[in-house]
């Protein structure tokens, strides 16, 4: 294992160790929500994010708040890494009123407009051309923000995924592509997919920067994503991300991962981002392993009261069955009235 000297970042300490906070967070909170899970405290699909938590927490400690992301439906730790509380997340699990979205979208659609998160998007590719049309609105109006767009890498060889980068490419929009690659797409190994390995080359066809990134590593995950952040925030160019990663738990609660190996899923633990973060900021003299275990002692308690809180909270009003439903206020078209 390497030991570190210097800090890799422009991230202050007290930003390392937030980020450091944030993934820990993520991942005591979706191990309770797992259990939750089991405890049949909720149903419907849900899928974990544990072993990811460096990609999405480095991309928002890249990102400005101002910034918008637009995820996929693994997307609990991304929205937390956005700004969306954990409170928020859990209650919207549950289907209550205080939850993200009000209790209707459930796992796979956290959304908060305020927080410039665009969700949790449940058909594989579906995001990615929406990425490109917030990226186009940016560019519209002018504005020094990005679109960070996360995908998993069943969503590459989507028709829609070609278009949209094609387009971002052509039009010069602000956004930035990042696929997590965590090897499996549901059951099906990545080789199983796709003629090349390396994904890289996918960007090759539409003139776009591209890059690999260790995906576990959360000073990699950084630089990759600062790059890319800047260069579409400076210069108005798309990049697409590799981002290679490992999910350390089933594609989804209803998955038991029989396609591949315990020694396989162990091996990739032993490169848990987590203690990766933790020793680095060890070696760095910005944090003690005391330290450390408050910050575990404080996300164990912020999963608990975050789930009584939501098994307390209300069930959403029948009347707001309606809500949303229709953008509001409703006009009729000219002609049709
Ligand atoms: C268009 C479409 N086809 C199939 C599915 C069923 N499906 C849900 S998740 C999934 C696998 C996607 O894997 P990946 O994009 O690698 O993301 P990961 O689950 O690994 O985060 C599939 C095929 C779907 N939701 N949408």
């Amino acid at each position: 294992m390497s030991t570190i000297t210097e800090n890799p970042t422009d991230l202050s300490p007290e930003q390392l160790i937030d980020a450091y906070r944030m993934m820990v967070n993520i991942r005591r909170v979706e191990e309770r929500v797992g259990q939750a899970y089991q405890m049949k405290k909720f149903s419907g699909f849900c899928h974990l994010y544990i072993g990811q938590e460096a990609v999405a927490v480095a991309g928002c400690a890249a990102m400005r708040p101002e910034d918008h992301y637009i995820v996929a439906y693994r997307d609990h730790g991304q929205a937390m890494a956005k700004g969306v509380s954990a409170e928020a997340v859990v209650a919207e699990l549950l289907g209550k009123k205080t939850g993200s979205t009000g209790g209707k979208g459930g796992s796979m659609h956290i959304f908060d407009l305020s927080k410039r998160f665009y969700g949790g998007w449940g058909i594989v590719g579906g995001q990615v051309p929406l990425a490109a049309g917030i990226g186009w609105a940016i560019k519209y109006k002018g504005l020094p923000e990005v679109c960070v767009c996360s995908m998993g890498e069943g969503s590459i060889h989507q028709g829609v995924f070609h278009e949209a980068l094609n387009m971002a490419s052509l039009w010069d929009l602000p956004v930035v592509f990042v696929c997590e690659n965590n090897k499996y797409a549901m059951g099906t190994e990545m080789s199983r997919i796709s003629a090349v390995s390396d994904l890289t080359l996918k960007a090759v066809s539409y003139g776009m920067d591209a890059a690999t990134v260790d995906g576990q590593d959360f000073f990699a995950c950084y630089k990759g994503m600062k790059e890319a952040i800047d260069r579409a925030r400076e210069r108005s160019r798309p990049t697409f991300l590799d981002v290679k990663t490992y999910r350390f738990r089933g594609h989804s609660m209803s998955d038991p991962g029989s396609y591949r190996s315990k020694e396989e899923v162990q091996q990739e633990q032993e490169r848990d981002p987590i203690p990766g973060l933790g020793r680095a900021l060890i070696q760095l003299g910005y944090a003690t392993q005391a330290e450390l275990d408050a910050i575990d002692a404080e996300a164990r308690a912020l999963a608990k009261a975050s789930l009584e809180a939501a098994e307390a909270a209300p069930w959403p009003d029948d009347a707001a069955a309606f809500d949303h439903v229709y953008a509001e206020p409703l006009e009729p078209l000219e002609g049709h009235r």
